[in-house]
C-alpha cells in the first residue's frame, strides 16, 4: 500500500529537511527521491527566518518533479511565509497594515532573509503562486495554519484555491495585506472541537493536518525534544510543525490509517 508522510515549516533550514527526508529513506545520500510510490506532503512556509530557503524552494521543486517521474508524489501546500515573500518582491515599499508599515519590511520583521528575495526568480514564483491553500485527500483536511480564516475564501476547497490562484496572480495589495494579518492567528483550534467540526463539515475530511504553530510553543517543552506531531481536539487535529527555527530536528510523520487516530463516535 501506499504510504503517506507529511513534513512541517521548514522555514529555511535546508541541512535539516535533508537530514530528515534521509532518515525517512525518502531522499537518498544524493538527495534524490526514493521514496518509491509515496506521497510527501510539505505544509507550507518554505522560506524566512532559517538560512536557506531558496535551497529548500528548489528541492521540493525537483523532488515534485522526480517523485512523478518515479510513480510517487510530492504535494507541496502554500503558507503564509511563502505569499509574504511574494509580497515583497511584488509590491515593496507600497504601504501595508502590517507593523513593518510596507510589504517588504513586514517580510523582514517576520525573518525575511535577503537572500532568498534576491535569489527568487520566474520559475521559483511561478511555483509559488499556483500552490494550493488546502487540499482534501485520504479524508483529511490538509491546511497550512491552525487559522480561522479559510471558510471566508470559499465554500469547498476548490473555491478557496481558485480565490487564492486568483489573489496570488492580481495587484489588490489590500487583499493580500489583509491575507497576511489573518494568517497572524495561531490555535485557533485548540480546546474548540465545535469549531473544528465546523470546518470539517464545511470543507469535508475527518482530520485536520496542519502546521504554522512550532509544537513546542503549544506543548511549552524544548524544541529539540519534538520529534513527533500533536494530535489534539479528540484526534480530529494533527499539528505537525516541529518548529524548526525554534531548534528544533523537525521529523518526519507517516500518517497511519484514519481509523487509528479518530476514536469511533
Ligand atoms: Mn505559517
Amino acid at each position: 500500500m501506499n504510504k503517506t508522510y507529511v513534513i512541517g515549516d521548514i522555514h529555511g533550514y535546508h541541512d535539516k529537511l535533508i537530514a530528515v527526508l534521509q532518515a525517512a529513506n525518502l531522499v537518498t545520500e544524493d538527495n534524490h527521491w526514493c521514496g518509491d510510490d509515496s506521497a510527501l506532503w510539505f505544509m507550507g512556509d518554505y522560506t524566512d527566518r532559517g538560512p536557506d530557503g531558496s535551497a529548500v524552494i528548489e528541492l521540493v521543486m525537483r523532488l515534485q518533479q522526480e517523485a512523478e517521474a518515479d510513480g510517487g508524489r510530492v504535494i507541496a501546500l502554500l503558507g503564509n511565509h511563502d505569499i509574504q515573500l511574494l509580497a515583497a518582491h511584488r509590491f515593496r515599499h507600497r504601504p501595508s497594515t502590517g507593523p513593518g508599515k510596507t510589504f517588504l519590511t513586514d517580510w523582514q520583521r517576520n525573518g525575511g532573509v535577503s537572500n532568498d528575495l534576491a535569489l527568487l526568480n520566474r520559475r521559483q514564483i511561478d511555483w509559488l503562486s499556483e500552490l494550493p491553500l488546502m487540499a482534501l485527500e485520504e479524508d483529511r483536511l490538509w491546511i497550512h495554519a491552525d487559522a480561522q480564516l479559510y471558510p471566508e475564501y470559499g465554500d469547498s476547497v476548490d473555491a478557496v484555491n481558485d480565490t487564492f490562484y486568483d489573489l496570488l496572480h492580481s495587484d489588490d495589495d489590500p487583499a493580500w495585506d489583509k491575507v497576511l494579518s489573518q494568517f497572524s492567528e495561531h490555535r485557533a483550534f485548540y480546546q474548540q472541537v465545535p469549531r473544528v467540526l465546523d470546518l470539517l463539515e464545511r470543507f469535508g475530511g475527518q482530520q485536520i493536518i496542519h502546521g504554522h504553530t512550532p509544537i513546542n510553543s503549544v506543548q511549552w517543552k524544548p524544541a529539540d525534544q519534538v520529534t513527533a506531531p500533536l494530535v489534539y481536539a479528540d484526534g480530529l487535529c494533527v499539528n505537525v510543525d516541529g518548529g524548526m527555527y525554534k531548534g528544533g530536528p523537525g521529523f518526519v510523520y507517516e500518517l497511519p490509517p484514519l481509523h487509528e487516530l479518530v476514536p469511533v463516535v
